[in-house]
């Protein structure tokens, strides 16, 4: 069984769960108190030298970072409705977004989520989440014209980019920014999906 390393609040894990449910995976949650540091201290520097969860354990073998972990195990599993196209073209372009929702939106977005949910506002930094807000904008602005025909951000059907933005877009509300009516709905369908509600509550 695959062992899972995870924080209850940890918007990256909540990506490889909502991943674990969707593929109906079994796995065990191992908890790592991340407001007690527990991350920073030796047994789980062991684990991840960077102090981050998620981390999958599948045997003896350790794999952090959210994207990585999911494509790992849809090349282990080989599903018969693989979330990365065989076709060489497509997966690049998938790729492409992938590393575009983690720069141009998750990233900004943990930002902004991460300061006005755990800092105090005398603490906060204006411009950089201005800076934020005005870069997730800037996205929203153009994948509006992929959701404005499509139901889906790729090949027009739930997959690995709505999995990875699930636990992101889930606070758009907070981003202090324009949202498309078009990403609203995306956004209210991908709330919709079992395995996202299974792990979001929404
Ligand atoms: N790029 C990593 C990011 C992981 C990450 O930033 N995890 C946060 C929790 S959401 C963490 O462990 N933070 C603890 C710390 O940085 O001390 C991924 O995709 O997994």
């Amino acid at each position: 069984m695959y062992s899972l390393y995870s924080h209850p609040n940890s918007t990256y894990s909540k990506r490889v769960h909502i991943y674990m449910k969707y593929r109906k995976l079994e796995y065990e949650t191992i908890h790592v108190a991340l407001d007690k540091l527990e991350n920073r201290k030796k047994p789980f520097l062991q684990i991840n030298p960077y102090g981050k969860v998620p981390v999958l354990k599948d045997g003896e073998f350790l794999l952090s970072e959210s994207s990585a972990i999911i494509r790992y195990l849809e090349e282990k599993h080989q599903f018969s409705n693989p979330l990365f196209p065989h076709d060489l073209q497509k997966r690049a372009l998938l790729n492409q977004m992938v590393n575009q929702c983690e720069s141009e939106y998750c990233f900004p977005n943990s930002v902004v989520y991460f300061s006005k949910k755990f800092v105090p506002e005398e603490k906060w930094e204006p411009k950089r989440m201005k800076d934020s807000s005005k870069r997730i904008g800037r996205h929203l602005e153009i994948v509006d014209s992929i959701l404005s025909k499509d139901q889906y951000m790729f090949a027009n059907q739930f997959g690995l980019l709505e999995i990875l933005y699930a636990p992101f877009i889930e606070h758009n509300q907070m981003m202090d920014t324009n949202t498309p009516d078009s990403v609203e709905n995306w956004i209210k369908r991908v709330m919709e999906e079992r395995a996202v509600k299974d792990v979001l509550g929404t």
